[in-house]
């Protein structure tokens, strides 16, 4: 599990000659839009995202000196200047768009713009945001209209939408607005691509309980549906429900890599008679709060499986997202939520939090120290893989987006320096104070692996009492291998599920490949060693107030992946038993399978209440290992949670079950 061998060469990353760094194209895809106004993005890929790419205004190739300087002064003005309501990602993006335009008049008549950031995805001259409202969110959503917003989801403070690039200056000014960035989702989708069927004994389970998920309906929730065009493909060869059967209530995310559909297939696979719906989870968090209860709602879903979390998703309060799942939960919707492939490849501060180093860091804030000890150590070495990894740093303070001022007292940064501390102008420094306790940021590394340094600096306010990051790797080819990014000095190997897969009112799905479960000849069945970790905390209730800690028990349990879709996924090389098959790796492909086992419990016994359906999942699983600890964890663990799912007990004792209450 820690075969980790890093070897050191020097950091290489590609200069442009524009001045701008980074940046062959990496494995991005963008975002969205709404309600049948899809924006059609240029390039897409597996992987769907929108992030800062904190290479903000240029590489210094000499290090220090003179360029350091210039380089610190332009990202202060905008950490602190008139845009730092839109952040220095959002302010970049503006300043190349303006220089663009200037410049190539083909650009002018064509309205096509690239940025120079390859992960900040913009097409026909617009972005996708997340802006939250400084009041009432009607009065902002008026101010953004009149600049040319579209595509608008308000839930709560939060409004998601697209706008015109050229519109962002006057975002920034706008008094409606606390802050806005951009919009950054990603799937759950593993490293590589259905046997979970038989892995859940849930074809036993239909055989002998004669269950089918007949009269329930499935929604499911993630990039798009039939982007590719083989949804009708998919019907004819039955591995979708007949088109009647099928409610499509937002698909405008397009293009898309259509891994919703490949969801669907796995429900099909395991609940053939259900019904079906679907709406995009990528319209921002606004957009997919909405999607949630849309689906409850107008397509009448008993049961809501997703697999699409967003970076700046709150930690340790219920944001937006978790609220809507919870919301859902309450009308008796059973909601199921990839727990994320993370594995432990986190780093949080144990006991003392925020400790100052004495030394200052590039803008001059204090750096944390991060030796536990009497020595002390300001850089935190981590390797960073081939490829782009994101980082995401959270520390405790409460969420402006989630529960109004004050919103956050400190601004923390998150900075990676190269080895002996040369500022390159990569990390997350936007302005928190005010807003939400959150940095996002994303470097991409064309070379090698190559050791870096990260600084966590207080540029203002509270020292934190708790801070913590995840680290995303890139993705590897084999679902064995260890992550390719992660931390070197003081590594704390800390749960990476958090949002609204952590919400009280979802559960959690972790992965095992359903090769090594008992049916397969495996026992106890092997999780997979991404799937993420919980034990995220709890730290303040929706109105920001500071509450006493609640870990919660997540993930709830474990359903197979690695099963065939008709199209989705790579080959991969255990051998298919059907050789035309795609595999589907990741919690994203475990996820539908545990809320299809539901569909056929519920078929069973329609008074299931959904905590009955998760108890009744969690009593019947088996129990599993979490391999990272000594010894065999019986019960619940932060790894496996109760265990694999197996469907012909939860579906016989959904039958048997009697509310004694
Ligand atoms: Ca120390
Ligand atoms: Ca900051
Ligand atoms: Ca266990
Ligand atoms: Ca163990």
């Amino acid at each position: 599990m820690n075969q980790r061998h890093p070897r050191q060469h020097a950091f290489f990353i590609e200069n442009s000659g524009t001045g701008q760094v980074a940046v062959d194209r990496p494995d991005v895809k963008t975002i969205l839009t709404r309600r049948g106004k899809p924006v059609k993005w240029a390039k897409t890929w597996r992987l769907l995202m929108l992030l800062t790419l904190s290479v903000v205004f240029g590489f210094l190739t000499s290090g220090a000196g003179q360029a350091q300087e210039t380089l610190k002064t332009q990202i202060l003005e905008a950490k602190t200047g008139s845009m730092k309501k839109i952040g220095p990602a959002l302010f970049e993006i503006y300043q190349q768009y303006g220089n663009n335009r200037k410049t190539a008049t083909q650009l002018k008549t064509t309205g096509n713009f690239e940025a120079a950031n390859p992960v900040l995805k913009t097409e026909n001259g617009r972005v996708v945001i997340d802006a939250v409202a400084s009041g009432e969110t009607e009065a902002l959503l008026e101010d953004l209209s009149e600049l040319g917003f579209e595509d608008s989801a308000a839930f709560g403070r939060m409004v998601s939408g697209t706008l015109p690039i050229e519109a962002l200056a006057g975002l920034a000014q706008l008094k409606t607005l606390q802050f806005a960035r951009p919009a950054m989702a990603a799937t759950q989708v593993g490293l590589v691509t259905s046997e979970g069927d038989p892995a859940m004994n849930a074809d036993l389970a239909r055989e002998e309980s004669e269950v089918s998920g007949r009269g329930v309906t499935v929604g499911a929730m993630s990039d798009s549906y039939d982007c590719l065009g083989g949804a009708a493909d998919d019907i004819a060869t039955g591995d979708l429900p007949r088109e009647s059967r099928i409610t499509i209530l937002d698909d405008s995310a397009c293009p898309g890599s259509d891994e919703g559909r490949a969801m669907m297939q796995l429900i099909r696979d395991v609940a053939p008679r259900s019904d079906q719906a679907f709406h995009t989870a990528f319209g921002g968090q606004a957009d997919f709060a909405w999607g949630i209860i849309e689906l409850a709602i107008q397509a009448g879903s008993d049961i809501i499986v997703d697999d699409v979390f967003y970076y700046a998703e709150p930690m340790f309060q219920d944001g937006i997202i978790a609220q809507a799942v919870d919301l859902a939960k309450t009308s008796g919707v059973a909601y199921f939520s990839s727990a994320g492939n993370g594995g432990r490849n986190a780093w949080e501060t144990e006991e003392g939090g925020f400790v100052s180093s004495g030394i200052p860091g590039i803008f001059g804030g204090m750096r944390h120290d991060f030796d536990p000890g009497p020595g002390v150590d300001d850089l935190q070495s981590v390797l960073i893989g081939t490829g782009l990894t994101i980082f995401v740093f959270q520390w405790d303070e409460p969420f402006f987006s989630v529960s109004g001022a004050p919103g956050s007292a400190s601004d923390m940064d998150i900075i990676l320096y190269l080895p002996g501390g040369t500022f390159i102008g990569i990390g997350g420094y936007s302005f928190n104070i005010g807003g939400d306790a959150v940095e996002v940021f994303g470097v991409r590394n064309s070379g090698p692996p190559a050791i870096l340094e990260i600084g966590l600096e207080l540029w203002e306010g509270p020292a934190p009492n708790f801070m913590k990051y995840v680290v995303f790797d890139p993705r590897t080819d084999s679902i064995d291998d260890p992550p390719s990014s992660y931390v070197i000095d003081f590594p704390t190997d800390s749960g990476t599920n958090y949002g609204h897969s952590n919400a009280a009112g979802a559960a959690g799905v972790g992965a095992a490949f359903w090769r090594r479960t008992p049916r397969f000849g495996v026992f106890p069945p092997m999780v997979e060693a991404f799937s993420s970790a919980g034990g995220t905390p709890i730290l303040f209730d929706t109105t920001g107030s500071r509450i006493s800690p609640e870990i919660r028990l997540k993930p709830d349990f474990v359903a197979p992946d690695g099963g065939i879709t008709t199209f989705f996924g790579t080959r991969d090389t255990y051998g298919n038993v059907d050789p035309d098959g795609t595999n589907f790796f990741g919690t994203s492909a475990a996820a539908p399978h545990a809320a299809a086992v539901a569909a056929l419990m519920l078929e069973a016994n329609r008074r299931l209440t959904p905590d009955d359906i998760f108890d009744i999942l969690k009593d019947s699983a088996i129990d599993m290992d979490d391999p990272v600890t000594p010894y065999f964890d019986f019960g619940f663990d932060f790894g496996t949670g109760f265990g694999l799912i197996e469907a012909m007990e939860a579906v016989e004792e959904a039958e048997e079950f009697e509310d004694d209450d």
